[in-house]
């Protein structure tokens, strides 16, 4: 088999490249390790920048999101005891808008397999080789069978985990990393959001969010030891936890019920550098993972495929490089400062075990800066809702 770009992984980094290639007119091949219900199956993000929406639209993947998507003009604070509304349109002209990320991955595998692309599923032993030469190529094991797929260029888009960054000698890539003292605990529920637009919570018992997926779909998450288990939180124990979290009003309009997904994700900075190795190029969770607090993950991964696309259409249509050799800069511009947000926003607000109270006080004070000064307030709202790309 030959195509011009093999991706590795069919998150949404790899299928939202795919079908951006595919709209410049270059051809690509996506391998993805597991079954697309596994796939579908990975609860996640939530939040789009207007950046990332804009993108679903320009590959034909955004119908369902403007008539499903929840477009929110501002975000809640709360810190003792009350709740404090930052205008991000008011700061910005900009939205955010609510969708998850199974919804966004649904969209491009309809797109994808709508456009006639070849995408191999339950793909084993993945492998790219020789992109040090002007010849690369990705091996895989389907069905007991082995393959090899010819290319002019590998996309790895296959997560934190994945076997693309593995496959870099050590010598050429320095990696940056921040493990924080704790985890979120995430529950959805068929319940109505508590408040129509999200709380982030800074209480001293620890981080509470409140988010949703519809108007009839919640999302919640509390910090919690790293070492829990989620065996040790009932539904009851979970409620009860995010009710204490709360200011007075939501705890008592929360409305509760079975949890249909709950899980713990640990929370972690990690930056790879460079973005590019020879005829390899990394994109998204693949080179760098934020905390979610700042609901970034997916957005870079969509500005990471948009600057690797546009320098490979200009290679293609124009025969230059240039793009490509500026990818890896480009993108990580882009990357810290999403990186810095995220671990300030982390840092603001949740309690960290190994910190006393004068850690905790600093805390609330920047909180009550940020709610009463526009100039902190609109640093915060453009950055949420996203840098320009
Ligand atoms: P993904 O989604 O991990 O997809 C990588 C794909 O590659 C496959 N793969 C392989 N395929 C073949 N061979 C191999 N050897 C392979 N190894 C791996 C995997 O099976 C998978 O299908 O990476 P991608 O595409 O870069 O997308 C990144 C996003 O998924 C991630 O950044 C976000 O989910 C992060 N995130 C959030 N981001 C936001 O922008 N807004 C949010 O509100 C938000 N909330 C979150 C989040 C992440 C969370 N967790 C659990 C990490 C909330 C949570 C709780
Ligand atoms: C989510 O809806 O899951 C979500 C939203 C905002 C965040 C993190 C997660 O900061």
């Amino acid at each position: 088999m030959r195509t011009k770009v093999a991706i590795i992984g069919a998150g949404p980094s790899g299928l939202l490249l795919g079908q951006l290639l595919h709209t410049f007119g270059v051809d690509n091949i996506i391998l993805e390790r597991q079954t697309p219900d596994y796939v579908l199956g990975r609860i996640r993000a939530g939040l789009l920048e207007e950046g990332t929406v804009s993108l679903l639209d320009q590959v034909g993947a955004g119908a369902r999101l403007h008539q499903e998507g929840l477009v929110h003009h501002g975000v809640e604070l709360a810190f003792g005891g009350a709740r404090h509304r930052i205008d991000m349109h008011a700061a910005t002209g900009k939205t955010v808008t609510i969708y998850g990320q199974t919804e966004v991955t649904l969209d491009l595998m309809n797109a994808r397999k709508a456009a006639g692309l070849t995408s191999v599923y339950s793909a084993s032993d993945v492998k790219p080789h020789d992109f040090d030469t002007d010849h690369p190529r990705v091996t895989y094991v389907k069905d007991g069978v082995s393959h090899e797929i010819a290319c002019d260029f590998i996309a790895g888009c296959d997560g934190f985990h994945g076997v693309s960054r593995a496959s870099v000698p050590a010598s050429a890539i320095t990696s940056y990393e921040r493990v924080y003292p704790f985890g979120w605990l995430g529950i959805l529920s068929e319940t109505p959001p508590v408040s129509p637009e999200l709380i982030y919570n800074n209480h001293e018992r620890g981080f509470a969010l409140c988010t949703m997926r519809s108007s009839h779909r919640s999302r919640y998450y509390v910090q919690c030891p790293l070492d829990d288990h989620v065996d040790q939180w009932s539904d009851d124990r979970f409620w009860d936890e995010l009710k204490r979290r709360l200011d007075q009003k939501a705890a008592d309009e929360l409305v509760t019920g079975p949890s249909i997904e709950k899980s713990i994700a640990p929370l972690r900075s990690f930056v790879a550098e460079p973005m590019r190795f020879g005829r390899m190029f990394l994109a998204g969770d693949a080179s760098h993972i934020v905390p979610p607090t700042g609901a970034k993950g997916l957005n870079l991964a969509a500005s990471d495929v948009h600057y690797l696309s546009q320098a490979l259409r200009e290679y293609y249509d124009e025969k230059s490089s240039a793009g490509l050799d500026g990818y890896s800069a480009r993108a990580l511009a882009r990357v810290w400062k999403a990186v810095r947000f995220s671990w300030w926003m982390t840092s603001m607000l949740h309690k960290f075990p190994d910190e006393g109270e004068f850690a905790a006080r600093i805390q609330i004070a920047e909180l009550d800066y940020l709610v009463s000064s526009k100039a902190a307030s609109t640093s915060l709202s453009e950055n949420y809702v996203g840098l320009p790309f």
